[in-house]
């Protein structure tokens, strides 16, 4: 790793991953490695998706994590963009992850299990050299450092339910509101209060739309449809990245979601999966689990009860979201080039 300074101006400190991109590279921000291909991507306005990894670290169990982290890096190429997985390791920011380090977060630790790091938790990952999955807030933190305007993945954090006693309301939403990335989901995850989760997005003022022709409702992570509606649509990809432009025209400074419905086959409609949820969050209320433990404890609960057709579902619509992710960050390089 090599530790660059430039030398016009009070510009900030590198750390980049090969000398030949290290002179092609500027204003990234210090302290955070960017993989030489992102940043050159960045620079020259191509395509790039970002991808979290608090799903390969908490959300998905090995080894199926590290076979969608590969397929996925494969898909966005495939697809005529550059992927970048974002996590810290060993402290690190990192943006744009090597297939080694993809595969070391993947595997769980011998003695635990790698922290899940949202906003609260950079600072310490970093100042205690930490490793772990950055969750969409941490992944949007870095993405935008980086230039990144595109992050596809599969499911939003919210307000869980029963929040009014909790007050658990995901970093997530935060977030949204106050940092200028796009992400490509499967709405929120149905696990939360969805009502409430839509509500408060509109109050930290995140542009919603989901994938279809108006009327289209918003999407219910494992269910296509919520029932509730969603505040706009957009048919193609072209409308997204134009709102994505508008937004960093208004220096809006804020995020937005767009919401991609799973494709048919991945669909557990609402009906089916809503009495699973239920039972999962009663294991979680019997077992005591609270905080961040709660999201990843819920999934690996219904992945149980479905025998593993939630895990089929959710790999399934991730792909199909990264695939929309691709196409928005395709057309926005066309608008601003
Ligand atoms: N989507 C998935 N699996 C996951 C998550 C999302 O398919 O594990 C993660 C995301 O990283 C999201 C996080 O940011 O769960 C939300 O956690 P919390 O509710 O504790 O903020
Ligand atoms: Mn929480």
């Amino acid at each position: 790793m090599r530790h660059m300074r430039l030398t016009s101006g009070p510009l900030p400190r590198l750390h980049l991953r090969g000398l030949r991109a290290n002179r092609r590279m500027h204003n990234l921000p210090s302290h955070i490695t960017v993989d030489p291909e992102v940043s050159e991507a960045v620079h020259a306005n191509k395509p790039v998706v970002a991808l979290e990894s608090t799903i390969l670290t908490h959300g998905i169990p090995y080894p199926h994590n590290l076979d969608m982290a590969h397929d996925l890096n494969k898909l966005i190429r495939a697809e005529g963009a550059v992927p970048a997985t974002i996590a810290l390791v060993k402290g690190r920011p990192t943006v744009g992850a090597t297939d080694e380090e993809i595969e070391y977060l993947c595997q769980p630790p011998k003695d635990g299990s790698f922290i899940k790091i949202s906003r609260r938790d950079l600072a310490y990952a970093v100042a205690h050299g930490i490793t772990g999955g950055t969750t969409i807030a941490g992944t949007m933190i870095l993405a935008h450092l980086a230039g990144i305007r595109v992050f596809a993945t599969g499911g939003l954090g919210g307000v869980h339910r029963g929040a009014e006693a909790t007050m658990d309301i995901s970093a997530d939403l935060e977030e949204l509101g106050r940092t200028p990335v796009a992400v490509v989901s499967a709405g929120a995850k149905a696990i939360l209060d969805l009502e409430k989760t839509f509500e408060y997005l509109e109050t930290k003022g995140v542009h919603v739309s989901t994938y279809g022709p108006k009327g289209v409702n918003l999407p219910a992570f494992y269910s296509r449809d919520s029932g509730i509606p969603s505040p706009f649509n957009f048919e193609t990809a072209k409308e997204a990245a134009a709102v994505i432009h508008a937004n960093s025209l208004l220096q809006l400074q804020s995020g937005m979601l767009f919401c991609v419905p799973a494709p048919h086959e991945f669909d557990i409609p609402a009906v089916e999966i809503d009495a699973i949820i239920n039972k999962a969050v009663i294991s979680a209320q019997e077992a005591g689990i609270k905080g961040k433990a709660i999201t990843p404890f819920l999934l690996n609960r219904i992945l149980d009860l479905t025998d593993g057709r939630s895990l089929e579902s959710n790999v399934g619509f991730v792909k199909n979201n990264i695939k929309v992710g691709v196409c928005i960050a395709k057309a926005l390089s066309e608008i601003a080039n």
